[in-house]
């Protein structure tokens, strides 16, 4: 089978009725169907509709709770709990979000803290709307299940693919700062994230030789072969550190499982682990003169990069801002994307009775 093309709203329909078969409540299937189909539109094959049979099983298998409402909770002036209740991490996200944005308005600094959340989703879209929509700058910290050596040295599975992602808002050509696009980024602290790894191996395409190990220790390209050894942090004992750093961020602080704890569970399915969600309000932390100063600020950099950014495609020289192939595949995606048609099959065949 080749590749088809459907529509954003093709996504949601498929999403939607998978979900409503597997029994999900309406809350958690708007909240994952929009995640999906928001991945898809980006161009994040690792977590779009790839993602949507995993979702089923787990409500399958009652892994995780269809019927889950999350329940937010204020834990002190700056931190936020937003308990997923053995659902789906992004429901819970999203009903954090408003008191996460009220406290960080008020006290300057805020966290919001997710737990007993299973999560399966890509990270930029748990900080992107915070500076979108209410010009936060946001960081937001994952673990996941032990797919990742301690590098170097290390062989077996000790630590998540813990992804981590940053927004902050920027003023568009005209000054104003509503609807400008956000500076993002959203990376694993593994040279790939899992996702990217299986969709290799489904394709019988070979991975970089610093991505991973074979079960007996030795770097492999073959990603069928990495799948059953470990995977490497990216850049080395860097790479490493910041796995450490995403473990303690998104499980201490919210009593759940380290990656390690979490070994035995299948990948096939979310995987049970905590987060951690920074936001910082610009008006009330800059000490260079409120909102406006920080912005003056972060395009002083930007568009130097961006300056840069032309002289180097003039020389024939590729380069860019992260996030800037998503907002570009996003505009794009008004007319629709491509997508494997096996996969297309499967995910339509989960909403049929
Ligand atoms: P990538 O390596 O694809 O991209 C990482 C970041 O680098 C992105 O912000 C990307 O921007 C940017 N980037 C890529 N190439 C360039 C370039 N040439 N110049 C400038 N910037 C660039 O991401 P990962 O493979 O690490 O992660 C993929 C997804 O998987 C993420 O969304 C992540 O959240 C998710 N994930 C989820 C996990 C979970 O437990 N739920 C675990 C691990 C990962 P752009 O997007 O514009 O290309
Ligand atoms: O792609 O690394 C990954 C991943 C782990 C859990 C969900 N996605």
């Amino acid at each position: 089978m080749g590749r088809v093309r459907i529509t954003l709203s093709e996504c949601r329909t498929i999403c939607r009725k998978a979900l409503q078969k597997a029994g999900l409540n309406e809350g958690a299937i708007v909240a994952i169907t929009e995640n999906i189909t928001a991945a898809e539109r980006d161009g994040c094959r690792s977590h779009g509709l790839f993602r949507l049979p995993g979702y089923c099983l787990a409500l399958q298998r009652g892994k995780a709770s269809a019927d889950a409402v999350p329940q937010v909770t204020s834990v002190a002036p700056s931190c936020v709990l937003a308990d997923a209740r053995g659902g789906f991490s992004t429901p819970a996200t999203l009903a954090g979000h408003p008191l996460l944005v009220e406290k960080a308005r008020a006290t300057g600094v805020a966290v919001l803290l997710i737990r007993n959340a299973f999560h399966f989703a890509a990270l930029w879209q748990d900080v992107e709307p915070l500076a979108a929509k209410h010009g936060l700058v946001a960081m937001a910290f994952l673990n996941s299940k032990a797919f990742v050596a301690h590098w170097p040295g290390g062989r077996r599975p000790l630590y998540g693919t813990n992804p981590m992602a940053f927004a902050c808002p920027r003023k568009t050509a005209d000054g104003s700062s509503a609807g400008a696009e956000p500076f993002v980024f959203d990376q694993a602290c593994a040279t790939m994230a899992r996702g990217d790894i299986t969709l290799a191996a489904m394709d019988g395409r070979p991975i970089p030789a610093d991505a991973a190990i074979d079960a007996n220790g030795q770097p492999t390209i073959d990603a069928a072969l990495a799948l059953k050894g470990a995977q490497l942090p990216m850049a080395g004992h860097k790479g490493t550190s910041l796995a450490l750093m995403v473990e303690l961020l998104a499980a201490s602080f919210t009593g759940d499982a380290f990656a390690f704890e979490a070994a035995g569970e299948d990948s096939s399915t979310p995987t049970q682990h905590g987060e951690l969600i920074l936001a910082i309000d610009p008006e009330r932390c800059s000490a260079g003169g409120g909102r406006e100063a920080f912005l003056n600020r972060v395009e002083a950099l930007l568009q130097m990069v961006e300056a840069e950014t032309q002289a180097a495609e003039a020389s024939g020289r590729s380069m860019r801002l992260p996030s800037q192939r998503r907002f570009t595949t996003r505009k794009k995606a008004e007319e629709g994307f491509e997508i494997d048609e096996a996969l297309l099959r499967k995910c339509q065949a989960l909403g049929e009775s």
